[in-house]
C-alpha cells in the first residue's frame, strides 16, 4: 500500500479563524491534568431483536470542571453533554425526548436521515420545558458518529454553549465486520471538542462572552474534561472527533508529527483511508481516526494539540502488538447519477457579524425557501461570498441527507471528502459543489453551522416533497415562540432578549 501523507491542513490559511477581530486564542489550563471523561452508552429502557427504547432527558446540572466550585452546566441524561446513544442500523428506535429545563428546547439529531422537521428535531419540535415528545423512525444509512444538539432557534447557540451535545453511534454489520477497533471506551473513544471560558466562581456567561461570529472561548473542553489525559492499553485507538465547538475551528496534530489515518467522514466510513498528519476541523464536521502507537515506547505521552495548543495527553502503557493492516478499499457508498438535465442549484452564504444572510435573505421559520422532490438528485452549488483576504470559512450544513462534496471551485474536493457528509467548510470566495438528494419527505433546514450565524439568520429551509403524498406542517412562529419564553422566564414579551435578535435588529429586520 503506497500512500501519500498529507501534512497540510487543506483550508485557506487567510481563512482561518486565527485572522478573526475577535478570535480567543486558546490557552495552555493552568490545573491538573484530569482523565478524560468518556461519555456512557444510554441503556435502552427495553430492547428486541427489532426495536430499541431510549429516553432522552435534557435537564440541569452541575459539573466539576475546575478546582473549586462546580459549574452550572446542561447536558442529556447527565449534567454536562449526553450519554451516548446507539442506532442498529435496521432497528426501530422509540425515544422519549423529555426535557427539565427551565426553557423550551428541542432534539436534533445531526445527520441522522429521518423525516423533517419533528423527527429531525429543528426548531419545528419544540418540547416545553416538563414535557416529552415522542419520537419512531427506522435507522436507514450507513454506521456513522453522529450527533443530538438543541436546535431552538434563535438560542441553538447558547443551549449548545450550555452543554446540550451528545453523540449518536449508527452500528451496521458492514463497519463491524472492517479491521477497526471497536471497544468503546477502551480503544474506541470519543473526542468532543468544545472551548469556553471560565468567568468569576468557575461559571460560564454566554452573554457576557457573545460574539455575532460566533462564542469562543480560551479553555479547551475535551468531552466535558479540562486538561484530559488518556491512558492507552491498545497500540491502535480509534478517536471519534467532532468539532462541537460553537465557532472554533480545530488544527489538530500530534506530538513528533505521528501520522493517523481517517476511516470515517461526517455520514460513515470512507471509500479509502486517509493518512495525516495534520488535520483541520470546522464547525459540526467529524472525522474518525485511527492512531496507530506501534513505534512508541510505552511509558511515553503522545500528545495531541490544536494549533501550538495541548488538546488530550495519550499516556501509552504496555499493548500487544497489533499488526492489522486496513485494506484500500473500506465501503463502497453510494453515488447516483446525474445527467447534463440534472438541476444546479445556486446557495449563497454571505456576510459576516450581524450581516450573515443565506441566499441575500435571514432565516424565516415560516418561509420555505426551497422544495427538492424525494429521490430527484440535483447539484447544489454552495457559494461563499466573503472576501478571500478578510473572510471565514463558513461550515454549510444539511439537515435530513448525506450529501457527497464533488468539487472546490472546479476542483478536485480534499483527500477526505470522498465519503457522506452533512457539513462541508466553504472557504471564502469559493464554489463546493455537492450532491443533494433526500429520501424522506420533511421540511428541513441549511445553514452555516458557526452556531451564532445559524442563529442569526444564516440559515434556509428546504421541502423535501413527494408529489403523490403531498403534506402539510405545522411551522413554528416567531409570536408563539417569544411568547413562550418570556412566559418560561416570567417577563413580558416586550422586554424578552434572545441571542440572535441582536443580528436582525442591526440589518433593520424582524425576526
Ligand atoms: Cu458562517
Amino acid at each position: 500500500m503506497t500512500k501519500s501523507i498529507h501534512t497540510d491542513y487543506f483550508f485557506d490559511e487567510t481563512a482561518y479563524n486565527t485572522h478573526d477581530g475577535g478570535y480567543v486564542p486558546l490557552e495552555e489550563p493552568d490545573v491538573p491534568q484530569q482523565p478524560l471523561r468518556v461519555p456512557p452508552l444510554l441503556k435502552p429502557d427495553k430492547e428486541t431483536p427489532t426495536d430499541t427504547y431510549y429516553t432522552v432527558v435534557a435537564q440541569t446540572g452541575e459539573t466539576q470542571l475546575l478546582p473549586g466550585k462546580k459549574t452550572k452546566t446542561w447536558g442529556y441524561n447527565g449534567s454536562l453533554l449526553g450519554q451516548t446513544v446507539v442506532f442498529a442500523k435496521g432497528k426501530t428506535m422509540h425515544i422519549d425526548l423529555k426535557n427539565e429545563l427551565p426553557e423550551l428546547t428541542t432534539f436534533h439529531w445531526h445527520g441522522l436521515n429521518v423525516p423533517g422537521p419533528y423527527t429531525d428535531g429543528g426548531c419545528h419540535a419544540p418540547v416545553y420545558p416538563g414535557k416529552t415528545r415522542h419520537i419512531d423512525f427506522k435507522v436507514d444509512q450507513p454506521a456513522a458518529t453522529l450527533w443530538l444538539h438543541a436546535h431552538p432557534c434563535p438560542s441553538t447557540a447558547e443551549q449548545v454553549w450550555h452543554g446540550l451535545a451528545g453523540l449518536a453511534l449508527v452500528t451496521d454489520e458492514t463497519e463491524a465486520k472492517l479491521p477497526f477497533p471497536h471497544n468503546y471506551g477502551v480503544d474506541d473513544i470519543p473526542l468532543v471538542l468544545q472551548d469556553r471560558r471560565f468567568h468569576e466562581d468557575n461559571q460560564w456567561d454566554y452573554e457576557a462572552d457573545y460574539d455575532p461570529d460566533g462564542v469562543q472561548g480560551p479553555t479547551a473542553m475535551i468531552n466535558g474534561t479540562i486538561n484530559p489525559y488518556f491512558d492507552v492499553t491498545t497500540q491502535r485507538l480509534r478517536l471519534r472527533i467532532l468539532d462541537g465547538a460553537n465557532r472554533r475551528e480545530w488544527r489538530l496534530h500530534f506530538s513528533d508529527d505521528l501520522p493517523f489515518t481517517q476511516i470515517a467522514s461526517d455520514g460513515g466510513v470512507m471509500p479509502e483511508p486517509v493518512e495525516f498528519t495534520h488535520l483541520m476541523l470546522t464547525c459540526a464536521e467529524r472525522a474518525e481516526i485511527i492512531v496507530d502507537f506501534g513505534k512508541v515506547t510505552p511509558g511515553h505521552t503522545v500528545t495531541l494539540y490544536s494549533d501550538d495548543v495541548p488538546l488530550v495527553r495519550f499516556r501509552v502503557h504496555d499493548f500487544e502488538t497489533d499488526d492489522t493492516q486496513l485494506p484500500d478499499h473500506l465501503v463502497d457508498i453510494p453515488n447516483p447519477d446525474v445527467t447534463p438535465d440534472t438541476p444546479v442549484r445556486k446557495v449563497v452564504m454571505s456576510g459576516m457579524d450581524e450581516a450573515v444572510m443565506m441566499d441575500g435573505k435571514k432565516f424565516e421559520m415560516q418561509r420555505i425557501d426551497a422544495r427538492q422532490k424525494v429521490g430527484n438528485v440535483e447539484l447544489w452549488d454552495v457559494t461563499n461570498t466573503n472576501d478571500m483576504d478578510a473572510g471565514m470559512v463558513h461550515p454549510f450544513h444539511m439537515h435530513g441527507t448525506q450529501f457527497l462534496v464533488l468539487s472546490r471551485n472546479g476542483h478536485e474536493p480534499y483527500a477526505n471528502e470522498h465519503g457522506l457528509k452533512d457539513t462541508v467548510g466553504v472557504n471564502p470566495g469559493e464554489t463546493v459543489r455537492i450532491k443533494v438528494w433526500f429520501e424522506h419527505t420533511g421540511v428541513y433546514m441549511y445553514h452555516c453551522h458557526i452556531i451564532e450565524h445559524e442563529d442569526g439568520g444564516m440559515m434556509a429551509q428546504i421541502e423535501a416533497y413527494d408529489p403523490d403524498h403531498p403534506q402539510t406542517y405545522k411551522l413554528m412562529d416567531m409570536d408563539t415562540l417569544m411568547n413562550a419564553v418570556a412566559e418560561e422566564r416570567g417577563i413580558d414579551v416586550k422586554d424578552l432578549k434572545l441571542p440572535g435578535m441582536s443580528s436582525y435588529e442591526k440589518m433593520g429586520m424582524k425576526m
